[in-house]
C-alpha cells in the first residue's frame, strides 16, 4: 500500500510526453502536489457523573490519576460535578476517551464506589 504524506509529490505526464520513452529528458513532465488526506480524528468528551455516595476525596484522586490534573483543578471539576450533576474531564480521540472512561469506572468498582463516567461525542 502506498501512503502519501503531506508534501510528497507525484509525477504526471503532460500531453505529448509518454512514460517509458528511452530518450526522455524530463521535458513535458509536470509535477503536482498530492493532497494530504490526513483528517483530524473526531473528538469525544469524557464526562464524570455525580452520585450521593462517592467520597469527594476519591473523585479528586481519580481526576488526578487518570486525567493528569493538579489538586486545584481536580477539586474544581469535582465540585462542578457535585453541584451541577456532571462535568467534562477531558476531550480525546475516541479510543483514548473510551479507555479513560473504562479506567475510571473500573477503579470506582474496585473501590466499591458508585462513581461513573461516560463518553459523549464532542460538538
Ligand atoms: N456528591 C458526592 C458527595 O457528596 C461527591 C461526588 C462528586 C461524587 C463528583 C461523584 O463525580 C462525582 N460525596
Amino acid at each position: 500500500m502506498v501512503v502519501w504524506q503531506a508534501g510528497q509529490s507525484v509525477q504526471i505526464w503532460a500531453s505529448g510526453a509518454s512514460p517509458g520513452a528511452g530518450d526522455d529528458d524530463g521535458a513535458g513532465l509536470a509535477t503536482q502536489e498530492a493532497k494530504p488526506k490526513l483528517k483530524r480524528p473526531p473528538l469525544y468528551k469524557v464526562l464524570l457523573l455525580n452520585d450521593d455516595y462517592t467520597p469527594m476525596e476519591f473523585v479528586v484522586y481519580v481526576l488526578e490519576r487518570f486525567f493528569g490534573m493538579g489538586r486545584e483543578k481536580a477539586t474544581q471539576i469535582m465540585l462542578t460535578v457535585h453541584t451541577r450533576g456532571s462535568a467534562v474531564c477531558g476531550v480525546y480521540p475516541r479510543d483514548v476517551a473510551e479507555t479513560k472512561s473504562e479506567q475510571v469506572n473500573q477503579c470506582a468498582q474496585e473501590n466499591n464506589h458508585p462513581l461513573l463516567s461516560q463518553v459523549e461525542m464532542a460538538d
